[in-house]
């Protein structure tokens, strides 16, 4: 079975550390990529790290997952918010999906207070910053465990 999870960000997110940190932090994409690695390793997976700023560009990546990944981490950004294709293709998975968020999107403007993702996102983690891609990466690695007993 596949070890790779995919972790996906959404547009905007290649700015990451240069902009608004007082909301999204320090930590470059870069960096989050380096961390998430690590994490991975340490819980005996791969990743495959990849941002896009165009909505049909990680359609094709969620369909890809389909046949590559044993789980998907997306940060869907401000696509979460407005795109029912991007959660048509979530559906069409049978592997965890965890949605992450650097922020917390519930305590912010009330259009950011829910997402289309989360219809089918296995779980959501937000607001932990930098940590919110470990902690689904970590979040994953027990679901795809769990899903192989
Ligand atoms: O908190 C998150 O991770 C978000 O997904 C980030 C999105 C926002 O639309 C969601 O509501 C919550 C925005 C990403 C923008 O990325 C930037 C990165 C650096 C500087 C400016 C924007």
């Amino acid at each position: 079975m596949s070890k790779i999870i995919f972790v996906l960000s959404g547009p905007n997110l290649n700015l990451l550390g240069t902009r608004e940190p007082e909301i999204y932090g320090y930590a470059t994409l870069k960096d989050v990529e380096d961390q998430c690695r690590a994490k991975a390793a340490g819980l005996g997976f791969e990743i495959d790290f990849r941002q896009s700023n165009h909505e049909g560009v990680l359609i094709d990546w969620i369909q890809e997952a389909r046949l590559k990944a044993c789980a998907v981490v997306l940060n869907p950004a401000g696509y979460g918010h407005t795109s029912v294709a991007i959660l048509d293709s979530l559906k069409t998975l049978a592997i965890p999906i965890v949605e992450c968020h650097l922020s917390n999107p519930a305590a912010r403007e009330e259009f950011r207070r829910s997402t289309y993702v989360s219809l089918a996102a296995t779980g959501i983690v937000s607001g932990f910053g930098a940590k919110s891609y470990e902690l689904a990466i970590e979040a994953a690695a027990a679901l795809v465990a769990k899903a192989s007993l």
